[in-house]
């Protein structure tokens, strides 16, 4: 028997990208440990990667090309050769791109793998083709309009570094499920004597270790955020001199703010003003006052803002400038690398239209001029994860529609598919990785051969290329070459971090503070200072000045056919739907569960346990109700995702969800839902 080590990288789409040592017994996984000389994976991996071999053999594995036999959306394939599959969808793309024009073909991908290489491989080919380009705003855009508006950069405070904080406040993120390394670095910063505050609507896990937990209601944290200013800028709890160096626009950010005393804002948001006031003196006293943003609160029709106010607090107590202080949401803008080189844009033969993923439904039923006649899914899975499911559903189950999925599980997309294409794991390809949790990046060999007759994504594009006699180098490139031409860049973050360098396999970390001031060098804004007030968003004809406005389905909408607010964030043996096909994970998380609190459980006779349906005007859902104070009344929560077939019922939680976008970023607004719901019989 041999017995190997091989090191690799965590493909999925999670801030702590861990460094995995993979155990291969006659070129089999076997079992993955987290990396010892890692520092931000500490030699741990979650539960769910730990025995990634489960998801890697799974018997729901696609290893072999396929074409459809029964109905659409029934999952009846016969096998078919690679020759046949790539023969046939290189027809049908040609024969559908002649007649109705290139933008009738739609690729839709999004985070099965978040390996650069692979995630950008079939950009060149859909633009060469003349495709319609996706929007790939599912999940962060509104963050990140709101960052860059205020912020300029895509970086912030490394979490390494926050053990040198006093005030660690985790604000609409899940860490528990969702950062679980970056729990270990808030674990420290409380060993030395921080406190933990956690703002989120629902007690999750990662609330019920805080020392102080605010329950906003869904929709409001703009609210919140600029009581919290409000009072700050009243008590003179302000870093003036910051202020006068390092912002721009602060007087007409504190006139905003001085319209949301305490008890206004504990109005709109129901946080007592008691609790608004006491977090905004400890904030103002910290010596280095942390806030990590998570993903959870942009996704509101007024979630760009939000983020905005909130991100505005750093600038009012200087607290960039304090070592373990200041804000981080996202870190990719530290790896600059080329994406030009490699995504092909000089491809397409004129600028061709975009659509946004998010309103996949609508796209797929009712966009003309031209319609789209061609979906080519790859590490994605739209049947579950996109909004408004009764239409992605519609439009999947199109007869005139073509529809290419290429995965490496028996997903609910795959079922609509009329041609499957096995596609490998991370653990059967190459490609580089970098964090946008933390401040390194790694490439990682092939640990095992591919599966059946897996091929990676490059190598699937690359193959259709051929086919369709598109002769541009660009299609020849390797995964060597690729990655020299991603790193082929002269900035300081990337310095020194050549491909010789990163070949090795090992963890690499850019060249970017560990401790102090991220924005040390200035602001990316226009004024080279963090900006309260930005004349970038004015002149689209957006609010310079980040303020409150009613959600579209919040609060103060409910009505008394849906007078619930429904949030839907990620459950903690899932990564979205990526384990869904692991046994061990399905029982772990039970069944599709509702939290509802008693108070809403009682009126509708409600027991715990009982089978329940959750409805509004844009679908249902069944779901097992979970009766508890976790929620408050008013607030539903169901921890996401389950696989559509896996839910009584066969209908999945993206029933309920829109395809309304946010107000900054056009990003998807999955926790914004007003629902009712009542007893299943
Ligand atoms: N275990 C696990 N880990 C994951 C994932 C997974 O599915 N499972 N998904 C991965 C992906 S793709 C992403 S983007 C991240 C997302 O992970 P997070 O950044 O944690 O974001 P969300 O999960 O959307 O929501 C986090 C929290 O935001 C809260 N929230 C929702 N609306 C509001 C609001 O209006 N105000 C406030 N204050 N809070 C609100 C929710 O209640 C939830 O507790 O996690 C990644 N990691
Ligand atoms: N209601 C609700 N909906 C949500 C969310 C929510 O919180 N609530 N979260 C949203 C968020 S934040 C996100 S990011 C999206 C995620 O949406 P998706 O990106 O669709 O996420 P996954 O469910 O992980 O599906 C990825 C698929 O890619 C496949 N895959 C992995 N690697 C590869 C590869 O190398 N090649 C190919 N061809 N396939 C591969 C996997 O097997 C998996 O089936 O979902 C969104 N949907
Ligand atoms: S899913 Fe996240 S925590 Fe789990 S191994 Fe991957 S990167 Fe690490
Ligand atoms: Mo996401």
């Amino acid at each position: 028997m041999t017995r190997e080590i091989r090191k690799t990288v965590c493909p999925h789409d999670c801030p702590d990208t861990c460094s995995i040592l993979a155990t291969v017994e006659d070129g089999r996984v076997t079992i993955c440990d987290g990396d010892p000389d890692h520092v931000f994976t500490q030699g741990g991996l979650c539960h769910k990667v730990h025995r990634y071999a489960e998801r890697i053999y799974s018997p729901l594995r696609v290893l072999h090309p396929m074409r459809r036999a029964g109905g659409k959306g029934e999952g009846r394939f016969v096998r078919i050769s690679w020759d046949e599959a790539l023969g046939e969808v290189a027809d049908r793309l040609q024969a559908i791109a002649a007649e109705y024009g290139g933008e009738s073909v739609l690729p839709f991908s999004y985070g099965g793998t978040l390996g650069l290489i692979q995630r950008k491989a079939g950009h060149a080919f859909f633009h060469r083709l003349g495709a319609s380009r996706l929007k790939r705003n599912i999940c962060d855009t509104a963050a990140e309009e709101a960052w860059l508006a205020t912020y300029g950069l895509n970086v912030g405070t490394d979490m390494e570094g926050i053990e040198h904080s006093d005030l660690v406040i985790l604000w609409g993120i899940n860490a528990v499920h969702t950062n679980i390394h970056g729990m270990h670095f808030v674990k420290r910063a409380r060993h030395n004597g921080a406190r933990l505050v956690v703002i989120d609507p629902y007690r999750n896990r990662t609330a019920r270790m805080a020392d102080v937990h605010l329950m906003p209601r869904p929709s409001t944290d703009a609210a919140l955020a600029l009581g919290i200013a409000c009072v700050l800028i009243q008590e003179g709890r302000i870093d003036r001199s910051y202020i006068e160096a390092n912002t721009f626009g602060f007087d007409a950010y504190k006139r905003e703010a001085l319209q949301y005393p305490p008890e206004r804002a504990g109005e709109i948001t129901g946080v007592p003003p008691e609790a608004i006031r006491a977090l905004a003196r400890e904030y103002g006293r910290a010596r280095a006052p942390f806030i990590r943003v998570g993903n959870g609160l942009q996704r509101h029709t007024n979630g760009g803002q939000a983020i905005r106010a909130i991100i505005c607090l750093p600038g009012l107590v200087g607290a960039f400038a304090r070592p373990g202080g200041g804000a981080l949401w996202e870190t990719f803008g530290a790896f600059p690398v080329n994406f030009a080189a490699i995504e092909g844009e000089d491809l397409q033969p004129h600028p061709t239209r975009e659509v946004n993923m998010v309103q996949l439904g609508d796209t797929l039923l009712t966009l003309d001029r031209p319609p789209v006649k061609a979906l080519f899914v790859y590490q994605a899975n739209p049947a579950a994860n996109v909004p408004d499911q009764s239409k992605v559903v519609a439009g999947l189950r199109r007869e005139d529609l073509f529809t290419v999925v290429h995965e490496q599980i028996h997903t609910d997309t795959v079922d609509y598919a009329d041609i499957v294409l096995p596609a490998t794991t991370s653990f059967e390809h190459a490609d580089l990785y970098r964090s946008y949790g933390h401040y390194h990046l790694q490439f990682a060999h092939p640990a095992i051969p591919p599966l059946g007759e897996a091929r990676s994504n490059l190598q699937l594009f690359q193959a259709l290329a051929e086919r369709m006699g598109f002769t541009e180098p660009i299609f020849k490139r390797t995964t060597e070459e690729l990655v020299r031409d991603l790193l082929a860049v002269d900035h300081p973050y990337l310095a020194g971090i050549t491909y010789d360098r990163v070949v090795s396999g090992d963890p690499i970390r850019v060249n970017f503070p560990r401790v102090g001031d991220p924005f040390a060098a200035g602001f990316g804004t226009p004024s080279g200072k963090l900006e309260f007030v930005s004349q970038r968003l004015a002149d689209r004809g957006l609010p310079a000045v980040p303020g409150y406005v009613p959600a579209i389905e919040g609060h103060e909408r409910k009505t008394p056919e849906y007078p619930l607010q429904l949030m839907t964030p990620p459950s903690k043996d899932f990564l979205n739907t990526s384990f869904g096909s692991v046994e061990r994970m399905v029982r772990s998380e039970g069944k599709p569960r509702l939290k509802i609190n008693p108070a809403d459980a009682k009126p509708r006779e409600i027991a715990h346990d009982a089978l329940v349906r959750v409805s509004n005007r844009r679908g249902d859902c069944l779901l097992y109700a979970e009766v508890t104070e976790d929620v408050p009344p008013g607030v539903l929560v169901a921890e996401s995702i389950w696989w559509t077939k896996h839910h009584p019922g066969g209908k999945g939680i993206n029933q309920l969800t829109s395809q309304r976008l946010t107000d900054l970023g056009e990003c998807s607004t999955l926790h914004e839902n007003l629902v009712n719901v009542a007893v299943v019989g």
